[in-house]
């Protein structure tokens, strides 16, 4: 096996361990890029959203929720920022799926929104290719 979130879940890698039950898990991201950032996967090998079966991905966000509570109820933050690069082309590194979730406070200087520079195409256009 040599996806490192699977080592992490099977706990062969080391992690700080923030939270886990039976199908998923919760633990400190080593990017050391903002304060209080987790990642929450599923134990479950699947890459990323789109392969991901509904019960896993009711699972994740489950734990999600919980884990975003904790951090209002208990630690106290006020908010949380959910990310998620689903696929390659999206940014996605490690190829187990994941959703960062970074805890907030109101004025704690954090951009966690992405900086686009611009669309290049009308949103009507945008529409036209992406409406069911
Ligand atoms: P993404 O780019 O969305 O696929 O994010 C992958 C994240 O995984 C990135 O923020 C760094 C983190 N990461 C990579 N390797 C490890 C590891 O071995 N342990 C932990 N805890 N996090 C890792």
């Amino acid at each position: 096996m040599n996806c490192i979130f699977c080592q992490i879940a099977a706990g062969e890698l080391s992690c700080l361990k923030v939270y886990e039950d039976e199908h998923t898990m919760v633990f400190m991201d080593v990017a050391g890029d903002v304060d209080g950032h987790m990642l929450a996967i599923p134990k479950k090998h699947v890459k990323c959203i789109l392969d991901c079966d509904t019960e896993t991905l009711n699972q994740l966000m489950s734990t999600v929720k919980k884990v975003a509570k904790h951090c209002v109820e208990h630690c106290g933050y006020e908010g949380v920022n959910l990310l998620n690069a689903s696929d390659e082309s999206a940014g996605q590194s490690v190829l187990h799926f994941h959703i960062h979730i970074i805890p907030r406070k109101s004025n704690d200087g954090i951009d966690a929104w992405p900086h686009f520079s611009g669309a290049t195409i009308p949103n009507e256009e945008a529409f036209q290719k992406l409406c069911f």
